[in-house]
């Protein structure tokens, strides 16, 4: 059996299995065991795409990064081609793109790169279409952009599945539970909350299953079987997500049945271009940082741009060589001064309108 129908094997044990405390401690180990194979099947797409190149190779460049995902024949060329330098076919057959093409989109003093991809389809995640490779690019991503035609609003289920099945978290953050091992003693569980969607069996046999029989276990809120496993696993991406309704010139705006927040475009027609633009930048959270003048200069520079959480040791490494090598402390005016002029180490994180001077050795 290859790892695709252990897989299926697994979960529709899973969904005949009927849940009660009797048959927690065996739902928990299903659970544990599909996610181990899963993970073994991500690492040989990601092993596959950044071996053989082929086209899904890219490096990261720019402030950051932004991967286009969408059905075949969205529209997903035509923005591209739009809003950033890249040229990529467009055509009206399905699959026009076969690889990935990057390029930069200006905006706000930030340099964003977007990467054009190939129409994913249902069934990505077990290979169909390159949907692999293409899921092993989305998770290098710090925003997703799902790109949605107007007329096929059930299609963001289907993507949002598989990237779900891949370990991509869209717009989540990490579950705040900590495990540690220990030697004897078996498993102790600490809660903050009541554990309601979880018993101690379950967690027992979830945490054997990867390896725990002493130790310690923390949960920070109320949190499920999946929950756990993602801690466990470890290799989760917790990426950003925008999603974009192409063609909204079939339709006249954005139809119902689309999640909240969709911004509707006409890649085509450039409508809704700027509030697109606008929709990525602040979805990615930028700030602008200023480095004071040095002794001699008169003239401000350019804000420099960085992600939001960003810190000293970001902003030096924008900065030429010596400034990271050299480093000795930094002095700080703006928000995120205890008081101005703080002195601060590589380490400080900044937000957004400060002024840092770097003092090198
Ligand atoms: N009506 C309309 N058609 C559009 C719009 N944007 C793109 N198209 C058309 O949709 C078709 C597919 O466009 P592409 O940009 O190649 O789509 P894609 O998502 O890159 O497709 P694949 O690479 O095959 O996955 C082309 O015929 C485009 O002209 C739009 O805003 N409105
Ligand atoms: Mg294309």
């Amino acid at each position: 059996m290859g790892v695709d129908e252990k897989i299926k094997a697994l979960e529709d044990e899973v969904r005949n299995t009927k849940r009660h405390k009797g048959t927690e401690h065996h739902i928990g180990l299903l659970l544990a065991k599909i996610a181990r194979l899963k993970r073994e099947r991500v690492s040989q797409a990601i092993k596959r795409s950044s071996v053989s190149g082929g086209g899904f190779d890219i490096r990261k460049e720019g402030d950051a990064t932004v991967v286009m995902v969408g059905f075949p024949s969205v529209g997903k060329s035509t923005l591209i081609t739009k809003i950033t330098n890249a040229k990529s076919k467009v055509a009206a057959y399905e699959f026009t793109t076969l690889e990935c093409i990057p390029g930069i989109l200006e905006y706000g003093g930030a340099s964003i790169q977007m990467l054009d991809l190939p129409g994913i389809i249902a069934g990505a995640q077990e290979g169909k279409g390159r949907g692999r490779e293409i899921l092993s690019v989305a998770r290098k991503a710090d925003l997703i952009l799902i790109l949605l035609e107007s007329g096929s609003p059930q299609h963001y289920e289907v993507i949002a599945r598989e990237l779900s099945e891949v370990g991509i978290r869209l717009d989540g953050h990490p579950p705040r539970i900590s495990v540690k091992k220990g030697i004897k003693g078996g498993i102790r569980m600490h809660s903050a909350v009541k554990l309601t969607r979880l018993s101690p069996q379950a967690i027992i046999s979830i945490l054997n299953e990867y390896g725990y029989h002493n130790g310690d276990i923390t949960f920070g809120d109320d949190y499920t079987a999946d929950d756990l496993i993602d801690v466990l696993e470890g290799n989760r991406v917790y990426s950003k997500s925008l999603v974009v309704v192409n063609k909204v010139d079939l339709t006249g705006g954005v139809p119902p049945g689309f999640p909240p927040g969709a911004v509707g475009i006409s890649a085509d027609r450039g409508a809704g271009m700027e509030e697109l633009k606008k929709a990525i930048y602040e979805k990615l959270g930028f700030m602008k940082i200023y480095t004071k003048p040095r002794a001699g200069e008169v003239k401000w520079n350019e804000p420099m741009i960085m992600r939001k959480g960003a810190t000293v040791e970001d902003m030096c490494r924008k900065l030429p060589k010596g400034f990271l090598k050299d480093f000795k402390y930094a002095l700080i005016w703006g928000k995120s001064a205890k008081f101005q002029g703080q002195r601060v180490g590589p380490d400080h994180v900044l937000q957004d309108g400060d002024v840092v001077y770097v003092v090198k050795k």
